[in-house]
């Protein structure tokens, strides 16, 4: 990178602490601006302060001071094109001040190899399993990125020799500011609709994902799901890549009676796995294709990648059966923030009209309708947030429902409807952030109310 002075971070939440973190140990001075200011924020900025004091913060920036000179911009995921931050800074760009969202910081400063994962759904799950068979292959890997610990974070710990490789997570609002995505290992899941709100259209959302795959990349390095080969063709066209997919025999890796095989040879019997579901196997699939980048085809055979592929449990709030009680379970999949991610669970807990099942949230503009294929198995809907009454209108006259104020109150009736043999199920289709910090602490609360009530009934 170009010599490089001041820093302007814009957004002061988990990426832009971590890069203000990276940009001192890089011999920056940090600037903060964030249009909030929290206790967190002044004690971590304090902290900065004691390293290089000479770091400044614009907390609670209401767009009336004016930022000061930088030589570069480095943007927080979260923050909009069409924010008043956002808008401030891009304004400030010229021939010497450069704009970054901080994924591309962090990888500019990266100096050890790297693998990317994104799509709509299972990229957590495939992020931590790429990572678990890359330690089981003998390389001091670590996950990063949207699952929840920034990358500048993990960058800097590669400086002090404890990781040797990244598997970064990478969501659509970090990837809208990237122009070119180094190229390295990277694998795009699925595709359905999310977070239209903030990129438009499905196919600008399809766009920002494929920033991940390029020209230059080898096919072993470009991986994705047969379904996503119309938006290949339209994108890249004429480009090889690794094909995966549980419908299609022809992939590069397959599923041929329920054994997951590379190009026809078995690699592993699904049914000796904690993974359960089709997506699940999926996951496991495209893990296995960048394990193969990244460490040779032997190691898709080696019994290190088989075991690790056994032991390997997913993490708390995806299709998570918590609790069974007189005959009904209880699942808390609280990461399920859009339809296609409800689709799969239900397809998994489905069975005949069982499902007494939590939808709503924050609504982030998407199309309901996807949940139809589901409608079929949900014996009735509990339906709570802001978006309530969007739901509604999917439901209406096809889906047994009931409307809540009250979240607790909703996770209360479904529990009391359900008869042994069902389900209740928070698969709520869309974000938390209406009523929570994030989808842990949403996940957190049904389980806790879930416990009180079995415990008081
Ligand atoms: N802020 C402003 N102005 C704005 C918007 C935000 O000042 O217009 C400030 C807020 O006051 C706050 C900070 O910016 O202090 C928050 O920044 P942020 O929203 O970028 O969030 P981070 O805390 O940095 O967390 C981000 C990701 N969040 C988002 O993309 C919204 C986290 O993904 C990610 O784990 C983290 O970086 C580390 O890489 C969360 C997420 O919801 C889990 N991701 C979406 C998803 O998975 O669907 C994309």
């Amino acid at each position: 990178m170009r010599e490089i002075k001041t820093v302007l971070i814009c957004g002061f939440g988990i990426s832009g602490q971590a890069a203000a973190k990276l940009a001192i140990a890089m011999g920056m001075i940090p600037v903060i601006a964030d249009e909030r200011n929290t206790p967190d924020h002044l004690k971590v900025f304090q902290e900065l302060q004691q390293k290089r004091p000479e770091a400044k913060a614009f907390f609670n920036w209401n767009g009336n001071t004016p930022l000061p000179p930088c030589d570069l911009i480095v943007v927080s995921p979260g923050i909009r094109k069409n924010s008043a931050l956002f808008i401030a800074a891009e304004k400030m760009k010229n021939q010497t001040t450069t704009m970054l969202s901080e994924l591309e910081f962090a990888l500019k400063c990266l100096k050890k190899p790297f693998a990317a994962i994104t799509g709509t759904n299972g990229k957590t799950t495939t992020t931590e399993l790429t990572t678990a068979l890359l330690q089981a292959n003998g390389v001091r890997a670590e996950s990063s990125g949207n699952i929840g610990t920034a990358l500048s974070e993990c960058v800097l710990r590669t400086f002090t020799g404890e990781i040797d490789f990244l598997v970064i997570e990478t969501s659509s609002f970090q990837l809208e500011n990237i122009q070119t995505f180094p190229p390295c290992p990277a694998a795009i899941l699925n595709l359905a609709g999310d977070h239209i709100d903030r990129h438009g259209s499905m196919e600008e959302y399809a766009k920002t994902k494929f920033r991940l795959i390029t020209e230059t990349m080898s096919p072993e390095n470009r991986i994705i799901n047969t379904s996503l080969l119309p938006y290949l063709k339209k994108f890249l066209p004429e480009t090889a890549v690794t094909l995966f997919s549980a419908n299609d025999p022809s992939a590069d890796l397959s599923l041929q009676n329920e054994m997951i095989c590379f190009r026809n040879k078995v690699l592993l019997d699904t049914r000796t796995t904690e993974l359960h579901g089709i997506h699940n196997i999926e996951n496991m699939m495209a893990a296995l294709a960048l394990l193969r980048a990244v460490k040779g085809e032997m190691a898709l055979f080696s019994p290190e990648t088989a075991q690790a592929l056994r032991s390997f449990r997913s993490s708390p709030h995806r299709v998570e059966c918590f609790a069974e009680r007189n005959g009904i379970r209880y699942i808390n999949d609280s990461k399920a923030t859009n339809p296609h991610a409800v689709n799969a669970a239900v397809q998994m807990y489905g069975n005949g009209k069982n499902l007494h099942i939590l939808l709503g949230g924050l609504d982030k503009g998407m199309d309901f309708h996807e949940l139809e294929v589901s409608f079929p198995a949900i014996r009735k809907a509990y339906l709570f947030g802001s978006c309530r009454e969007s739901l509604q209108k999917t439901l209406e006259n096809k889906v047994e429902y009931e409307l809540f104020d009250s979240f607790q109150e909703a996770v209360y009736a479904a529990c009391s409807n359900a008869l042994s043999e069902e389900c209740v199920m928070l698969s709520p289709a869309t974000a938390s952030m209406d009523m929570f910090k994030n989808y842990a602490e949403r996940g957190d609360k049904f389980k806790e109310f879930v416990l009180n009530f079995l415990n008081t009934h």
